[in-house]
């Protein structure tokens, strides 16, 4: 008897003693984040507002010599800006305090190429602190974007412009009140003004900015502040190498402190890296930074921003939407719209968790222990998680809706304070008794969404089939989201027949060639149909189950092609460049830059404007950054009326669209005369003209 009680009191004592280790929350896996990142990942959206000179002058990079006295915004309206990114459900807004040209929103004191000396408000005014009260005022939080490159400083490659970039960055980061986020463009060295001499700098920037002591002087200065660096030293987060407004499907928050990142590592991050470096995902509500009236009728629409929204913060990523401000001084109104209306749709697709507080059973639990159960996983709380015993690679965990129930989107969180741990999942749904497959996907990180067509099921299973350590999840929704139909995409060939298409499945589309909108009893569309010379097409998908209409796609054809000829060109392959499909490209390569590309308009025409769209893979040689524009009357006397850069070409490869005064041409000739790569390649996907 004594016996027995001895060795039980021995059983359970090992036992507790066993309890206690499992009952301890895992070791963390691998880097985790800082308060700071964790802070900022939790604002998961938040705005950009580029506004500058380049606002005035229709650029994307200012070169550095344009004249302050343009910046005049009569009715710039801080407040409007701030009130719109908090309706449309952002935590915060950088602003460009000062772009490429080196032209300063605020008064600095270290140059006179600032607000200081512009028209606007008498030089009283300061951009920077008025977006700051704005911020305050809308509970926004305020983040500086200040580009390391000035084409304007005349000490730009010196060491002297570093210690005037310093002090710029104290100036704002001193006078303004908090700053969450500092973001230094990669873009660095270059052609510039620099002070009138007008000539190409370049600078190594692994060296040049020191970034090592500029960063403990962000950190002095504004210590809960994230750095976000594409040109130097590892920041806070990374670039995710493109800015078309995705992150990889895969992706870690990790990078290696030390050695070169290559694209893929910003686009998927690294499984083993060594340093946590969150992923931010950056870019615009059109297709350029800065407002070109030309894209009034190019703003992305409300499922395009919801794309965007399952493409960054459904991916681990955070969402750093670009709000172009006009030269009066306002967001568009078409923008202020858009982007309000996705706010709404955010919130309406996530409004109820259909998982919340719902009976969950999990295939291992933490040493059987209620505080990491399954249930952690669904009790709407973000610091409680389910998680098994140390080195469970495989688990699953079975949430019992408790009736059928109609669903299309499974939101998953790790709790990343222990770091990011799952490789691989699956989840399926309990369809009249069969689990049916319904999504299947790698990394979690802080936040994954993953869509699927709608299905109605009475359980859900969440498969982990691949970790680096035991899983730790802290929060599963399942949701049942309005869905939206995308705009259709409107082209149309050299013949001058117009196709319209979406990658939605059933979709009817409607259209209208008057500049009527589109409605179910415009014309049908039935397949492609002839609409040559200028006309604006304008058309919508519609569902006829569920009467729901997309947002109207406009695409503003010019003259006719039908009889443009590319002079000098037998390769037939070269019709790829007329043909209106973005996707063929043609390139010169049997010549020298300046390469030129002559084309015979067929007719005379008063030509008022040209527009190169490039390969649309940004590592393709043939990506032309510098080019000039002639017309002529016989393809023998040429005049020059356009010369200059396709600025952010390789970041951001959209139409390039150049206009000038109105020159009466037959013949047209676009001069390459650089490209990305350096080498003697002019690509083509598209060229076209615009005509008065
Ligand atoms: C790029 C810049 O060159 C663009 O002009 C823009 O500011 C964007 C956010 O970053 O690299």
């Amino acid at each position: 008897m004594i016996k027995k009680l001895f060795f039980g009191i021995i059983l359970s004592v090992c036992s507790i003693g066993l309890n206690n280790a499992q009952l301890k929350a895992p070791a963390p896996c691998g880097p985790v984040p800082s308060e700071n990142q964790m802070r900022w990942q939790e604002m998961e959206s938040y705005a950009f507002v580029h506004f500058s000179l380049n606002t005035y002058t229709d650029q994307s990079w200012g070169f550095g010599n344009e004249d302050v006295k343009l910046f005049n915004p009569k009715e710039s309206d801080c407040r409007q800006w701030a009130r719109i990114c908090k309706e449309a459900g952002m935590k915060g807004i950088i602003i460009t305090a000062k772009h490429h040209c080196g032209f300063c929103l605020w008064p600095s004191k270290y140059t006179e190429y600032s607000v200081k000396n512009a028209p606007w408000k008498n030089g009283k005014g300061d951009m920077v602190r008025e977006m700051a009260d704005a911020c305050k005022e809308y509970g926004l939080k305020l983040g500086i974007y200040l580009s390391p490159w000035d084409r304007n400083s005349a000490d730009y490659g010196k060491p002297e412009y570093i210690t005037y970039f310093r002090n710029q960055l104290t100036e704002l980061l001193t006078n303004y009140g908090p700053i969450f986020e500092v973001w230094f463009d990669g873009a660095n060295g270059g052609s510039g003004y620099y002070g009138g001499v007008n000539e190409t700098r370049t600078i190594d920037r692994t060296t040049y900015y020191d970034w090592k002591k500029t960063y403990a002087l962000i950190h002095k200065l504004q210590p809960k502040c994230v750095i976000w660096n594409d040109g130097g030293d590892r920041g806070d987060l990374r670039w995710v190498g493109t800015e078309e407004g995705n992150v990889g499907e895969t992706n870690w928050s990790l990078l290696d402190s030390t050695g070169d990142v290559s694209w893929n590592m910003l686009h998927y991050g690294l499984e083993n890296g060594n340093k946590w470096v969150a992923a931010e995902v950056n870019t615009s509500i059109r297709p350029e930074w800065f407002y070109h009236p030309n894209e009034d009728n190019k703003v992305k629409t409300v499922p395009q921003l919801m794309d965007l929204y399952y493409n960054s913060i459904g991916r681990n990523g955070s969402l750093l939407l670009n709000f172009p401000i006009m030269p009066n001084g306002l967001i568009h109104p078409t923008d202020e719209k858009n982007a309000i209306e996705f706010g709404k749709a955010v919130k309406e697709s996530f409004a109820v968790n259909l998982a919340e507080n719902k009976k969950a059973i999990a295939s291992n639990v933490r040493g059987n222990s209620k505080k990491f159960g399954a249930a952690m996983a669904v009790d709407g709380k973000k610091n409680t998680y389910w998680t098994t015993d140390d080195n469970i690679k495989t688990a699953t965990l079975t949430i019992d809706l408790g009736k059928p129930t109609l669903f299309n989107r499974f939101l998953v969180q790790e709790y990343i304070r222990l770091g990011q741990r799952v490789k691989a999942f699956t989840v399926e749904a309990l369809v009249d008794g069969n689990w049916k497959a319904v999504a299947k996907a790698t990394t979690i990180g802080y936040k994954r969404v993953l869509r699927f067509p709608s299905v109605k099921a009475t359980q859900v299973r969440f498969n982990i089939t691949d970790s680096k350590c035991s899983p730790v999840i802290s929060n599963i929704g399942i949701y049942n989201a309005p869905v939206f139909l995308n705009a259709p995409v409107i082209t149309r060939n050299q013949s001058g027949e117009v196709t319209i298409q979406t990658n939605d499945i059933g979709p009817i589309f409607y259209y209208t060639l008057d500049g009527s909108e589109p409605t179910p009893n415009s014309n049908k569309y039935t397949g492609s149909f002839s609409a040559d010379g200028r006309v604006v097409v304008k058309a919508i998908s519609y569902d006829p189950t569920s009467g729901k209409s997309s947002p109207v796609g406009l695409e503003k054809f010019d003259i006719s092609k039908k009889n443009w000829k590319l002079v000098g060109i037998t390769d037939e392959k070269a019709a790829a460049i007329l043909d209106g499909d973005p996707s063929s490209v043609w390139y010169q390569r049997d010549k020298k830059m300046p390469i030129d590309l002559v084309i015979d308009l067929g007719n005379d025409y008063n030509v008022s404007g040209f527009k190169y769209l490039p390969d649309q893979n940004k590592w393709s040689s043939g990506i032309i950054t510098h080019y000039q524009f002639y017309v002529s009357a016989d393809n023998k006397e040429w005049k020059l009326v356009s010369e200059g850069e396709f600025s952010n070409i390789k970041n951001n490869p959209v139409w390039q669209i150049k206009q000038f005064s109105s020159e009466k041409a037959r013949f047209i000739k676009i001069a390459a005369l650089k490209n990305t790569l350096g080498d003697d390649v002019a690509g083509y996907a598209e060229v076209d003209v615009m005509t008065k």
